[in-house]
């Protein structure tokens, strides 16, 4: 009896000592967590953070800043300056706080320790000193000393007094090195990154632009994927500041890089197969086709193997598309980590004046990128750009060389793998205008934008706005628009193509009478004509006569499209 009471004894204090342990054991690895959650949540900066500064103040936590009335005159005056609201950007911190924008799951990532360093090459240009100096606090506050190695602030060719002496004095005595180089003369953006690359000695190197505000935790995701393969280029998310109010807006995570049959860049909803290859998990990075060109990290090694910037661009535009082309076929990927997010000062207008022109350089560039990366594929952007065929761009031989020392796949492999929705078809039967042979009138986009009727002109051969092309997904396209046919009883107009058929899906069949489009009296043709063409498909399909019948969603309308009965042939343009 006395030996079971002791028995309950020592197994209730054995139990108790269990439950304390546990309780520790529990207390203790949960506040690890946060401390270290708290670490790398905050910057490592003097304490211009989210959390300890006060938030009073205009643009403060990213708010828009309101002049008032009495100020709008003086205010629209400056704005003239650097194409934004310089008065608004005077009143606000160099250091102000803003929101942490990111998504919930990217708050609580953890990274590895040994990241590795990166550099931070800024280029400006006659930048105003409060958005530039703003970019460098915000880089300085919100990045993990210990993976900063310095700063370098390229000028190309300033004439701004304070962009001088007084530059140099105020970044010296910030606690982390900033160097700033100068050219000698106005080179442009590319040179100038290419000077500035040169100088740095971080195992990364991140360029960002010199009106940009980086936000908590921007830095840490952005080398992780560096570290995890170095042959990864990565960008932030491009957050919006206004260049109104400087209000700063989470740019979305659900847009990535592409670019038109002019080769402007532009931004396009993230498709479906990426959001699939991710699992629905946004805070992972999406691989996108091109970059913007402005913000983006990568290995200084691999800068340098993959052949840095074609430094027979000038100044500025194209650069982004050909580093993105080269990137991808070249055997490295391209990525938007969507837990980065760094702001940027977006303008309508540019303040910078071009020596030769801006239509010219960037008309030089994207020849030589065309000719470089584009293949067969350069005809789509030849075509709907005339004249551009006729402007110099000098010697690529050495661009030719390095594509083919690193053994890069063909454009065609960049369109089938990377950019399946490319705006630029990978099969397609026919590039050239679409005719009605007895008024000799073409189908022409008139420039209009999306949305709108596509207009009838008369014939001019000369590509351009009368440019489409008839793909193997059966679109009818010009550019990134496509011929859609939604509107009961409406005109045909030009939407977004959306790559899912349905009301942009153009049959021809060479039987008039199928029973098919006898639902749906819209036809282009009776008669083709059809010369060479760049696409040997197009010869073997095309030869015969041609009638385009619109097949829709919905089978049973009766509608009765504006050019109802238009008969029109497909002819090649491009000289
Ligand atoms: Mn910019």
């Amino acid at each position: 009896m006395k030996r079971f009471a002791y028995c309950k004894v020592v197994l209730a204090t054995s139990l108790v000592w269990v439950f304390l342990d546990m309780f520790l054991l529990l207390y203790f690895s949960e506040c690890n967590k946060c401390e270290e959650k708290k670490e790398r949540g905050l910057p490592a900066g003097d304490g211009a953070d989210t959390v300890q500064r006060p938030h009073e103040g205009p643009g403060e936590m990213g708010k828009p800043v309101v002049l008032p009335k009495e100020d709008q005159e003086k205010m629209k005056e400056m704005f003239k300056i650097n194409q934004f609201n310089l008065m608004a950007s005077e009143m606000i911190a160099l250091n102000r706080s803003l929101p942490d924008v990111r998504l919930e799951g990217c708050k609580t990532k953890v990274y590895l320790d040994n990241l590795p360093t990166t550099s931070v090459v800024i280029v400006f240009h006659n930048e105003a000193w409060t958005t530039l100096l703003r970019t460098v606090h915000s880089v300085i506050n919100r990045s993990p000393r210990h993976l900063l190695q310095e700063i370098i602030l390229v000028d190309d060719a300033s004439e701004r007094d304070f962009l001088k002496r007084p530059l140099e004095s105020y970044v010296k005595k910030l606690k982390v090195p900033v160097h700033v180089i100068r050219m000698e003369q106005r080179s442009g953006l590319i040179r100038a990154r290419l000077k500035g690359a040169a100088a740095s000695k971080g195992q990364v190197i991140t360029f960002l632009d010199a009106h940009c505000e980086c936000t908590v935790g921007w830095l840490e995701p952005l080398l992780a994927r560096i570290r995890h393969d170095r042959r990864t280029v990565v960008c932030p998310i491009i957050d919006v500041i206004s260049d109104d109010t400087f209000e700063y807006m989470a740019g979305s995570d659900m847009t990535y890089g592409g670019f038109n049959w002019k080769l402007n860049f532009r931004w396009y909803p993230v498709p479906q197969r990426e959001m699939d290859r991710r699992r629905g998990d946004r805070t992972l990075p999406v691989r996108t086709p091109t970059m913007a060109g402005g913000l983006f990290s990568i290995d200084r090694d691999y800068f340098q193997e993959i052949g840095t910037y074609d430094a027979g661009m000038d100044i500025w535009g194209g650069e982004n598309l050909e580093i993105s082309f080269r990137i991808w076929q070249c055997g490295g990927t391209l990525e938007i980590v969507t837990c980065s997010h760094v702001g940027h000062v977006f303008r309508k207008a540019t303040p910078y004046t071009f020596p030769g022109g801006t239509g010219q350089i960037i008309n030089k560039n994207n020849r030589r990128l065309a000719e470089v990366w584009m293949d067969e594929f350069k005809n789509f952007f030849y075509i709907i750009s005339p004249g551009v065929t006729k402007v110099d761009y000098g010697d690529i031989a050495t661009r030719i060389g390095l594509r083919h020392k690193l053994q890069c796949k063909p454009f065609s492999w960049y369109l089938e793998n990377v950019y399946p929705d490319s705006q630029i078809p990978r099969h397609y039967y026919s590039l050239g205008e679409i005719r009605n042979v007895e008024t000799n009138q073409c189908l022409d986009n008139m420039a209009r934008k999306e949305n709108e009727k596509v207009g009838i002109f008369n014939c001019h051969g000369m590509g351009g706005n009368q440019v489409f092309s008839y793909t193997a997904s059966k679109e009818i396209r010009t550019d990134d628009l496509c011929l859609d046919v939604s509107k009961l009883n409406g005109p045909v107009i030009m939407l977004k193509c959306h790559h899912l058929r349905g009301n942009q899906l153009w049959e021809y069949d060479q039987v008039i009478s199928s029973p098919v489009h006898a639902l749906c009296k819209f036809y282009f043709s009776n008669q083709l004509e059809l010369q060479a063409l760049v696409n040997p498909i197009m010869k073997q399909n095309m030869q015969n006569s041609l009638n385009f019948f619109c097949r829709t969603a919905e089978h049973s309308w009766n509608f009765v499209p504006f050019y109802n009965t238009l008969k029109v042939a497909l002819a090649r343009t491009l000289a």
